[in-house]
């Protein structure tokens, strides 16, 4: 591979329980063993001192307004962001579990206005690519129950889902939709062709923001 090729930035959403985890860490393997090099992150990236004040409040140990945890949630990202650009400009395919439009989802669920929600975000990197895992939040139930950490409620999750159908319709130039209730390997399938065809485009491609 041309080794002034920028890698590529390939985010991963949905709601709770769609199997994002397993599927970034697949397609990761599937990248590694076709040669291209390639790093999983994942957020919130709860090591930080800003992420250790979400992993607090998601684990219900700790209350914060709305406003402020969402930018938090942000802020996370946003100190992450220089890292982010250099791997990438070094030639390093990101695969990301979770990024701004899980922020302004699960804010914009709890009735906040999406404008709002998406205002600080703006000016990070844009990924290249989202890979949507969409299921319905009745159906993920079925996977077994929810665990303890704050959002993790049927009726919420509806409402979480909702936007991320927004931004799929709104961003659908980017935006990939996959259905997560398929089995692993079928999924994944789908997937790594996806990728591939991200990966051919990356040579054009200049790293844009998110507007
Ligand atoms: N979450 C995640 C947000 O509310 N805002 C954000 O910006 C991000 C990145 O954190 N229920 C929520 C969604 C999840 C929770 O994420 C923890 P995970 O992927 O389960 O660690
Ligand atoms: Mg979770």
């Amino acid at each position: 591979m041309n080794p002034l090729r920028r890698g590529a930035f390939i985010v991963f959403e949905g709601v709770d329980r769609t199997g994002k985890t397993t599927q970034t860490r697949l397609l990761f393997e599937w990248l590694i063993k076709n040669g291209i090099k390639a790093k999983l992150i994942h957020f919130p990236e709860r090591s930080s001192a800003i992420g250790q004040v979400i992993n607090s409040y998601l684990s219900n140990a700790q209350d914060l307004p709305d406003e402020v945890i969402h930018l938090m949630f942000s802020a996370n990202r946003w100190e992450h962001m220089k890292s982010i650009q250099n791997e990438l400009l070094a030639g390093t395919t990101l695969i990301c579990d979770r990024y701004a439009y899980s922020g302004a989802a699960y804010t914009v669920a709890k009735g906040l206005d999406f404008n709002w929600c998406c205002a600080p975000d703006r000016g990070l990197i844009k990924p290249d690519a989202v890979f949507y895992l969409k299921a319905q939040p009745e159906e993920l139930i079925s996977r077994g129950s929810y665990g303890m950490e704050r959002y993790e409620k049927l009726d919420f999750q509806r409402k979480v889902a909702k936007v991320f159908d927004k931004f799929c319709t709104q961003e659908s130039s980017y935006w990939h939709e996959f259905d997560a209730s398929q089995n692993e390997e079928q999924l994944q399938k789908q997937i790594a062709e996806k990728a591939e065809e991200v990966l051919k485009l990356i040579p054009e491609q200049s790293l844009e923001k998110l507007t």
